[in-house]
C-alpha cells in the first residue's frame, strides 16, 4: 500500500537503532475469558502488568473482517482522497501528526467518536459508499468489542470483590460514554534502511487516558510495553485475540493498584500494521476517584478529585509521552 506522503526523515526524531531491539514479551498473561477463574487472572495480569491478552472472546470474525477490509480500502485510496477526511481535530483522518501538541509519527490514522454520526460521512466518502453502510460494519464492530470489555471489567469488579459488579461496566454502557475507535495503519518504511535503522517510531511512548482499550491487530508486529523493570518488550501479534490496556482513569478508580501501561508502536520497513483500537472512557460528566470499597483501612486517595471532562480537556492539550496524572496526584 502506497499512501503516506514522503517520509522527510530528516526531520523525524524518530529513528530507533537496530542494535537495542527489545526481546520478545513471550509471558503475557493470556485470559481466557470461557474459564471461572478468568476473573482472578485479569486482576493479577491488571496489578503485573496492567495489559493482557483476551482468547476465546465472542466477537464475531466476520465483524473484524468486514471491517478490516473497509479499513484497507480506505488506507489505499489516494492521500488526496483521504485528506479529504481529515484534518483528525481530534477526529477525522490524520497522518503523521498525532494529537494536537506537536506529536509526529509513522502513521496514518481515522479517529472517530462512538456517538457521532457525522464521522462516517467523512470516512465513506472516500470509500464512495453510503454512511450507513460503513457506520453499520464499525457499529457492529464497536458494540461487539463493548460488550466483551464490558464482560471483563464485570470479571474484573468480581476478582476485586467489589459490589454491585457492573461499577466500572455501567460508564461504558451510559448513553453518554465518551468512547473513541481508532483505525491506525503503520505503512512499511524503505527508506530507513539507508540510515542503517530498523525501525521507526509509529505511535509514540503513552499511555491511554480512558479505563480500558481493547486492541486488536493484523499479524504485524510493532506493539511494545514498558514493564515495571524499566525494559521495553515487543508483543508478538495475534490477529485471532485482543490486547487489553489498563488505561489512567481505571489507575485512579484503584488508587493506583492498577497502573496504566506505557506502549509505543514501531514501525518497520518491511511489512504494514493495521490496528484497531477501542478506547472505552466514562461520561463527561463522571467523577473520577477511587472506589471507596477498594479503600483499605486508613488508605486515603493518591488523587485530587476531577471529573472525565476535565482529564480529557487537560490530556488532549499535553505531549504525547507526558504523564498526564501528575498533574492531579495529591502527594
Ligand atoms: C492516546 C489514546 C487514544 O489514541 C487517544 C489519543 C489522543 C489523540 O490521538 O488525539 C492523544 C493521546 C491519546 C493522549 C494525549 C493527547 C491526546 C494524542 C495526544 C498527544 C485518541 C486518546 O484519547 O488519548
Amino acid at each position: 500500500m502506497v499512501v503516506l506522503t514522503e517520509p522527510d526523515i530528516d526531520h523525524l526524531p524518530i529513528i530507533i537503532n537496530s542494535c537495542k531491539s527489545p526481546s520478545f514479551f513471550n509471558d503475557i498473561p493470556v485470559i481466557d475469558l470461557s474459564k471461572p477463574d478468568s476473573k482472578n487472572l485479569i486482576v493479577k495480569a491488571c496489578e503485573e502488568f496492567g495489559f493482557f491478552k483476551v482468547v476465546n472472546h465472542d466477537v464475531p470474525m466476520e465483524f473484524i473482517s468486514k471491517l478490516e477490509s473497509e479499513a484497507i480500502k480506505f488506507f489505499s485510496s489516494p492521500l488526496s482522497e483521504k485528506l479529504k477526511a481529515g484534518p483528525a481535530d481530534p477526529f477525522g483522518y490524520g497522518n503523521k501528526q498525532i494529537g494536537q501538541s506537536g506529536d509526529i509519527g509513522w502513521v496514518e490514522y481515522i479517529l472517530l467518536s462512538t456517538n457521532s454520526e457525522f464521522n462516517y460521512q467523512k470516512f465513506a466518502s472516500v470509500l464512495g459508499v453510503n454512511p450507513e453502510n460503513i457506520r453499520d460494519v464499525v457499529n457492529d464492530y464497536v458494540s461487539a468489542v463493548k460488550k466483551m470489555s464490558c464482560e471483563i471489567l464485570e470479571k474484573l469488579a468480581e476478582g476485586l470483590k467489589i459490589h454491585p459488579t457492573n461499577v466500572f461496566s455501567k460508564l461504558l454502557m451510559d448513553e453518554k460514554s465518551d468512547s473513541v475507535f481508532r483505525l491506525n495503519h503503520y505503512p512499511p518504511c524503505p527508506d530507513i534502511q539507508e540510515l542503517n535503522a530498523k525501525n521507526l517510531i509509529g505511535f509514540g511512548e503513552h499511555t491511554d487516558p480512558q479505563i480500558i482499550s481493547v486492541l486488536r491487530s493484523n499479524n504485524t508486529s510493532g506493539l511494545q510495553i514498558l514493564l515495571k523493570n524499566g525494559n521495553w518488550f515487543s508483543v508478538p501479534p495475534d490477529q485471532n485475540s485482543f490486547f487489553i490496556n489498563v488505561g489512567d482513569s481505571l489507575q485512579v478508580m484503584t488508587n493506583g493498584r492498577f497502573k496504566s501501561v506505557k506502549h509505543r508502536v514501531l514501525t518497520n520497513s518491511v511489512k504494514s500494521r493495521l490496528s484497531m483500537i477501542y478506547f472505552g472512557g466514562p461520561p463527561l460528566s463522571e467523577k473520577i476517584a477511587p472506589l471507596p470499597s477498594l479503600m483499605e483501612g486508613e488508605e486515603s486517595s493518591l488523587y485530587k478529585e476531577f471529573t472525565w471532562f476535565e482529564y480529557k480537556k487537560s490530556a488532549f492539550k499535553s505531549r504525547l509521552a507526558e504523564n498526564r496524572l501528575t498533574l492531579f496526584e495529591k502527594f
